[in-house]
């Protein structure tokens, strides 16, 4: 089963930054897809279960971004 979770990243500001948030998301194991929005400053994240929310804001945190 998956869930799909919509984090806020903060810090963004040129598609290069947009890579290196769905780098770093699209690494995880269980990650399966990845979309990150520049002007919403989100990033929207299908994953599996096992796969907590707080992985995926130290995903972010480790490219250089903060997530809530
Ligand atoms: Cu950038």
């Amino acid at each position: 089963m998956s869930v799909k979770t919509v984090l806020d990243v903060e810090g963004m500001s040129c598609p290069h930054c947009v890579a290196a948030v769905t780098d770093a998301l699209s690494a995880l194991p269980g990650v399966e897809k990845v979309k990150v929005s520049l002007e919403k400053g989100e990033a929207k994240v299908k994953h599996g279960v096992e796969v907590s929310v707080e992985t995926l804001k130290n995903a972010v945190a480790e490219a250089g971004f903060s997530a809530r």
